[in-house]
């Protein structure tokens, strides 16, 4: 399988999922102007033109962060409870970083958006780390005891989180903190050029 990921993108979060399940990948990196390291047109791989990309054995790609990191789950058993309420759970988790957490990033990246369009977006999501603080609680993961493709993905949120400067509570701190030494955390990092913090 090929990863079309780039460095500190949402891509990370199946890059994270990859490694903790087990599978066996390749990256390929996608620069800013839509070449990819080896120098392929990356809309001709994604007409969509952003990562993740997930090229299958038999050539497939399936984009969509929710998606990869559910097939990841799915083809390794890890990562997601296979059936009963954490299962709903994590899903649930994972639906809302894709669409409450980081749909409200855009206008950080974006650059024509306004202050104004920074500050509502930045007060959204400061909302919406809350939610994930309280829902966290004492636990070591997301959902429980186990790791989740939700940990993933919060993982990544977090790490843009502390890039934008956005207040997030300090339970969220140290569950960031706790996650840079999950060893597929921290391969994934270094594997993207990130030196260990
Ligand atoms: N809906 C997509 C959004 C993916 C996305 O926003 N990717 C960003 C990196 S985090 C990207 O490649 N942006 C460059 C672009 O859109 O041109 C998903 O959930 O996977």
């Amino acid at each position: 399988m090929i990863l079309y990921y780039a460095p500190g993108a949402c891509s990370q979060a199946c890059h994270i999922a990859l490694i903790e399940a087990g599978m066996s990948y390749r990256l390929v990196k996608v620069g800013r102007d839509k070449q990819t390291d080896d120098g392929r047109d990356f809309k001709t791989i994604n007409p969509k033109g952003y990562t993740p990309a997930l090229e299958l054995d038999d050539g497939t790609i399936l984009t969509e962060n929710l998606v990869i990191l559910a097939y990841i789950a799915d083809k390794s058993g890890k990562l997601l409870a296979r059936d009963g309420l954490d299962h709903w759970r994590a899903l649930e988790a994972t639906a809302f970083m894709t669409t409450e957490i980081h749909s409200n990033f855009r206008p950080f990246f974006f650059p024509d958006a306004t202050q104004a369009e920074k500050e509502k977006a930045g007060m959204m999501l400061v909302m919406r780390f809350g939610t994930i603080a309280e829902q966290l609680g004492d636990k070591t993961f997301l959902i429980g005891a186990q790791m989740t493709i939700a940990d993933a993905y919060l993982f990544v949120m977090l790490a843009w989180a502390a890039m934008m400067g956005i207040a997030v509570p300090e339970r969220l701190g140290a569950y960031s903190a706790r996650m840079k030494s999950v060893p597929s955390v921290a391969q994934a990092l270094a594997e993207e050029g990130f030196a260990r913090a």
